[in-house]
């Protein structure tokens, strides 16, 4: 399986969030590298992964770090590819911190952060850029979101059989 997806974490403690994207991605087969590396802890390192990128065969980099979390922001500076940043909840603020850091960054220096703990929704917005320019992908997540509609539609009915009739 080709490693389009990057994901990079600021701690393994990280992980127990991120699983779930690597789950996801896999479900739609696609591969990635998952790398522990720090934009405070290991700055020379997320530098080094961050601009070899691209060069490196990926397409789409998922970063996530929690309190002060810096990470994805250090890896949107030093690669042109598209970069997903997750809000992981750590730390005394539990997550807003992070979501800060992560989505307000200045003009010219995009990350695409989803919500706190999103790593799902990072796999899947990762999935939907690499579906641009693959047909295959792009008919999995027709199917993808079909069923996820029939199970809300699913839920609806049994609620509807549930509810104390008058
Ligand atoms: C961040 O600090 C990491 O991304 C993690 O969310 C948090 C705590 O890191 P550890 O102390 O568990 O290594 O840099």
């Amino acid at each position: 399986m080709k490693k389009l997806v990057l994901i990079v974490m600021g701690s393994d403690s990280d992980y127990p969030v991120m699983e779930k994207a690597v789950v996801q991605l896999a479900e739609f087969g696609v591969g990635c590298d998952v790398r522990v590396c720090s934009a405070h802890r290991t700055p020379a390192v997320a530098h080094e992964l961050a601009s070899g990128a691209r060069q490196n065969g990926y397409r789409v980099v998922i970063a996530a770090a929690g309190m002060a979390a810096h990470l994805a922001g250090v890896f949107a500076a030093s690669t042109t590819l598209p970069v997903i940043g997750v809000p992981i909840a750590s730390g005394a603020m539990n997550g807003v911190d992070a979501l800060y850091s992560t989505v307000q960054m200045p003009p010219g220096i995009p990350v695409a952060t989803v919500g706190i703990g999103g790593s799902k929704n990072a796999a899947l917005l990762a999935v939907e850029m690499l579906s641009i320019a693959d047909e295959g992908l792009a008919e999995q997540l027709n199917d993808f979101k079909a069923s996820m509609a029939e199970a809300v539609i699913a839920k609806d009915q049994k609620l509807q059989g549930e509810l104390p009739t008058e």
